[in-house]
């Protein structure tokens, strides 16, 4: 039996368990109330994507991947379901690629942006952002619209992972380039991005720093034409026809 008193070798196991990370993350203040309804909609497009990473979400990847290695401030944004599930794997991202990190949230309070920070600095973080949030995504008249100055309004890729809203669009507005995390190949943030990587968290962020480190010492012409050879609408399609159920791959 594990600490939540499910046995391992019952069939749902591990989907048990991410749920209960979930739910520890409210418990400690760190994941919204909002959170529990939104990892459901993620549980229910994964069952249906086969709980795997599929081909096309790989080949996003690899080109997030690039983009990180390429750029020169990237920044990747941490909500609470994504400090709840993944923050060991955030922070070795964030260190393989030179991504700063920032906590951005839409049901913002300043006590929840401070969990956050002590939560990924316990995983090794430093110098998380977020909490200054003197400066604004224009055109955004929500929570999420408050960033930092020398954090995300200053960086030029952004990684988006886990919302369904208008940020990327907004964003893509100021000219930087978005790479999105959700198993909704349908949400707008998804429909927006230039990278959509349509699977779960817990496998994405591994399987971009796998890349990262593949792709360390390739030369920048080289990444270039990884990122310009990416078919970002063919990534939506081949997702939404696997969870459809008329995909060949
Ligand atoms: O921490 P906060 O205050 O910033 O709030 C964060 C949530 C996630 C509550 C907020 O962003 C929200 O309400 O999100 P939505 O609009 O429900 O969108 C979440 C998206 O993430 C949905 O499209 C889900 O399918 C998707 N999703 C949920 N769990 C996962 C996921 N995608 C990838 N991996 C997951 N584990």
């Amino acid at each position: 039996m594990s600490e939540i008193e499910i046995p391992e070798s019952h069939p749902r196991y591990e989907s048990l368990l991410t749920r209960h990370r979930i739910e520890a993350g409210v418990e400690q203040g760190i994941t919204s109330q909002q959170g529990l309804i939104a990892h459901g909609r993620g549980e229910a497009f994964d069952y249906l994507l086969g709980e795997e990473t599929i081909p096309s979400a790989d080949e996003a990847a690899r080109v997030a991947a690039a983009h990180l290695l390429r750029a020169d401030y990237p920044v990747l944004s941490v909500n609470g379901n994504v400090a709840a599930l993944v923050p060991e794997e955030i922070v070795t991202l964030a260190g393989v690629t030179g991504a700063d990190l920032e906590v951005n949230l839409f049901n913002r309070t300043e006590d929840r942006v401070q969990a956050i920070v002590e939560h990924l600095e316990a995983h090794g973080a430093t110098d998380v952002k977020g909490l200054a949030a003197d400066a604004r995504i224009p055109g955004l008249d929500h929570e999420r619209a408050k960033v930092d100055a020398d954090g995300i309004s200053d960086a030029d890729v952004v990684l988006v992972p886990l919302e369904d809203g208008d940020r990327a669009e907004a964003l893509a507005a100021m000219g930087k380039t978005e790479i999105v995390i959700d198993l909704n190949p349908l949400s707008r943030s998804a429909q927006t991005a230039a990278v959509p990587v349509v699977d779960n968290i817990i496998r994405a962020i591994p399987t971009i720093t796998e890349h990262a480190r593949d792709l360390q010492d390739t030369s920048d012409a080289d990444l270039d034409a990884i990122v310009e050879s990416f078919d970002a609408d063919g990534v939506r399609a081949a997702a939404e026809a696997r969870i459809r159920g008329d995909s060949l791959e």
